[in-house]
Parts: structure tokens; C-alpha cells; sequence
């Protein structure tokens, strides 16, 4: 049977309170990932940590033309994974969003990255080759890198559950994430919260 992995999608700083680009509420579900995490390390199952990465004239960014005010610019606090997150030891990061012309919103453009450099590896090829079958999706944002990533997730043919509990929309219009939900219910996303 194949294992379960657990995706945590950019939970950093720039997405929390205090960053460029939050997302309302973004702390509240810290226990809910926290959990997922501590579970999933216990369970010896892959964990998957993905992180908005842009160069500082990315294309999404305002000043270039695009929708959303600088974010995630490599090497900043901004960047960073919310500190008050125990990552467990072992844990993969992927990184997307790092070529200047490009915007990368699923974890499925991400590519893994080792010891400082980012690897030709991406989020797809590696959770199929360690017999990944079911992804558990938790982070930032539901009506954004979410819901690209479980849709992806689908089409990568994973049975995908996003973890109601466990993410958070940006809403710029009010029932964007209601509608970001629906949509992944509607192609073949299990919403299902995370009991504590
Ligand atoms: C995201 C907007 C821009 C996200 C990333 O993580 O959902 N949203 N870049
Ligand atoms: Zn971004």
C-alpha cells in the first residue's frame, strides 16, 4: 500500500500577521499543521514543506506589472517559515516562483531543495518515487497556492485531501475561498478537517 504525505504550503512569514502579504487569520491554524506535523513525523511519512521564493523584480510584484505587493524575495525574514513551527528533521523543502518571468502558484512547480541549492528534482517525481498514493494539504493561501496544488495534486493522480482546518484564504473578494473549495471539491479534492 502507498504511503501518506503531508504538504505544508507556504507557511512564511510574508503570509502571517506582521508580512507584506498576509493572510487574514493565517496564525489560527498553527495548531492544526502543527498537529499534522507531529503526526506525520511519528508515522515516519513524507513531509513536504513548500516556500514561495522570488527574486526581488519578480513578475507577480507590483512594480513589474503584476497583482501583488513584494513577498517572499529571497533572503528576507519575509521568505522564512514561520518560526513558531516545529519543523520535524527530515522534512523536504520545495521551492517555486524563483525565475523573474514566471509566477508559480502549485507546490508542483516547486523543485526540492538540497542543502542550499535547488535541485532538477520536482514535488511529483519525488513523492511517487516514495510510493506516495495520498497527499494531506495544509497551509497558505486556499484560494491561491492551495488550491493550485491540490488541483495538481489530482491531475498528478494522488488522492488528495485538503485539510479544512489547516488553511486559509487571502479572500481580496470576499467568497474567494468558499469558491476556491467548492471548485477542489468538484474535481476530486476530499475537504476533510484534521482532528485534534
Ligand atoms: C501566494 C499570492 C502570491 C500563495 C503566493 O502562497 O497563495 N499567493 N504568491
Ligand atoms: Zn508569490
Amino acid at each position: 500500500m502507498g504511503q501518506n504525505a503531508l504538504i505544508v504550503v507556504d507557511f512564511q512569514n510574508d503570509f502571517c500577521s506582521q508580512g507584506t502579504l498576509a493572510v487574514p487569520n493565517a496564525e489560527t491554524i498553527i495548531p492544526s499543521i502543527q498537529a499534522l506535523l507531529n503526526y506525520f513525523s511519528l508515522q515516519d511519512q513524507p513531509i513536504v514543506l513548500t516556500k514561495d521564493f522570488h527574486p526581488e523584480n519578480h513578475v507577480s510584484f507590483q512594480a513589474q506589472g503584476g497583482p501583488w505587493p513584494p513577498h517572499c524575495v529571497q533572503g528576507t525574514v519575509g521568505c522564512q517559515i514561520h518560526p513558531s513551527l516545529t519543523i520535524p528533521e527530515g522534512a523536504a523543502y520545495f521551492y517555486k516562483g524563483f525565475d523573474p518571468a514566471v509566477d508559480a502558484y502549485s507546490g508542483f512547480e516547486g523543485f526540492l531543495a538540497e542543502s542550499g541549492h535547488i535541485s532538477s528534482i520536482g514535488l511529483a517525481t519525488w513523492l511517487h518515487r516514495l510510493d506516495v498514493e495520498t497527499v494531506y494539504i495544509s497551509g497558505l493561501a486556499t484560494d491561491y497556492c492551495v488550491r493550485a496544488t491540490a488541483l495538481d495534486a489530482v491531475t498528478e493522480g494522488f488522492h488528495t485531501i485538503a485539510v479544512t482546518n489547516a488553511i486559509k484564504g487571502v479572500n481580496v473578494r470576499p467568497d474567494d475561498s468558499a469558491k476556491a473549495l467548492e471548485d477542489m471539491r468538484q474535481k476530486g479534492v476530499t475537504l476533510q478537517p484534521w482532528t485534534l
